[in-house]
């Protein structure tokens, strides 16, 4: 068995599955087989969808793209997780996560075409925030928004997906200080996926993430981010907590991006091949699958059919990203200033004439 990626060392994280895929501990989450099914088809289409959206970026139908492979545990299990009235704020690696939420994927990748800002998706009605570029920002929100829930005495919580590298942000800090304080219904979920660009979770964090909620007063917890299981039966408790006006939880999710950090960047100057493969051996789609086939929920036969649907989905996605036309030059403009500087409007005139 390949060792553990270097980030993970420290204390032992939550499972119920090991690396194997053989339970450890109470493997009943409470979800049905069916339930437990879908999650799997969740991870088989978000990871297939994944990669045709690098594809996507490579032939120039999308500007960039922040890939997620070996997190879709962490995603798809916390997604799950969330009750209706809950309200993610994503960073821009979510779009497992928004796969189950609801949010419409041709709408979501709007914004990694270019044609829009944050996503044409209505955050309202999906109740999944705008994609988020500056890096920690929406932990504040998540947090404020938690707090609104609390005033206005709706039992829901609000939850912020952030990564290793966020936590070295003042606003992460901010954010859990305010959680603490005011008892936010909040989940602040921290993918922790070893590296923020080119800088190792070491040269974030000299303690392990989990253990900074304690200072700010609250619960935090570390769970394998490559167990579904677990995050799903971690982030489910920490939604009951919330909704019980027992206040904020951090769950630190141990996983491992397999590639690179955006179409932008080129891994190989700062990464050893060495330590792609071996994260490769803690994949979470491979443990859950082998675990569901053991136990008979799934045979040759479903996933069969799935890759069938799942290839006729994605590809109905690719077509719809394509499809999609370049919003006005005007918008450029207009939406810009609400009364234009004369430069701007002189640049307006040159480009649309008169
Ligand atoms: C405020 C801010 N500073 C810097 C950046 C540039 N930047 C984009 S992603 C990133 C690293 C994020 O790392 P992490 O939070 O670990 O998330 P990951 O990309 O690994 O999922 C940085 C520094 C930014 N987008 N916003």
């Amino acid at each position: 068995m390949a060792s553990e990626p270097d980030h993970w060392r420290g204390t032992e994280p939550l499972r119920v599955l090991a690396p194997d895929g053989t339970a450890v501990g109470d493997i009943d989450v409470g979800l049905a087989p069916d339930e437990l099914r879908a999650m799997l088809r969740w991870m088989l289409l978000a990871r297939r969808l994944d990669r045709e959206c690098i594809a996507l970026q490579r032939q120039g139908e999308l500007t960039v793209y922040p890939g997620f492979e070996g997190q879709e545990a962490a995603q798809i299990g916390s997604a799950t997780a969330l009750g209706p009235e809950d309200f993610v704020f994503p960073t821009f690696r979510e779009l497992a996560a928004a796969l189950v939420r609801g949010v419409d994927p041709v709408q979501y990748l709007a914004y990694h075409r270019g044609t829009w800002h944050g996503g044409p998706y209505d955050p309202r009605a999906t109740r999944f925030g705008p994609i988020c570029i500056p890096v920690a920002t929406q932990i504040v929100h998540a947090v404020g928004y938690a707090m609104g829930l609390a005033l206005d005495g709706t039992r829901a919580c609000s939850l912020a997906y952030f990564g290793d590298g966020s936590t070295s942000e003042g606003d992460f800090h901010e954010a859990a200080n305010l959680a603490g304080v005011f008892s936010a219904p909040a989940i602040l979920f921290c993918q922790n996926n070893g590296w923020a660009i080119s800088v190792p979770t070491e040269r974030q964090t000299a303690g392990e993430i989990f253990r900074r909620a304690e200072g700010y007063g609250f619960p935090g917890i570390r769970v394998d981010g490559n167990d579904v299981l677990a995050v799903y039966r971690t982030t489910r408790e920490a939604a009951a907590r919330a909704y019980a006006g027992d206040g904020p939880t951090l769950i630190e999710a141990l996983t491992y991006r397999i590639g690179a950090h955006s179409t932008a960047d080129d891994p190989g100057r700062y990464r050893v091949e060495d330590e792609v493969a071996a994260a490769r051996a803690f994949d979470p789609i491979v443990r859950f699958r082998s675990w569901l086939e053991s136990v008979g929920h799934i045979d040759g036969g479903v996933l069969a059919d799935w890759e069938g649907e799942i290839e006729s989905e994605v590809l109905a996605i690719r077509d719809g990203v394509i499809a999609q036309p370049a919003p006005p030059v005007e918008w450029m403009f207009d939406h810009t200033y609400a009364d234009p500087p004369a430069a701007i409007a002189e640049q307006r005139a040159e480009v649309l004439g008169g």
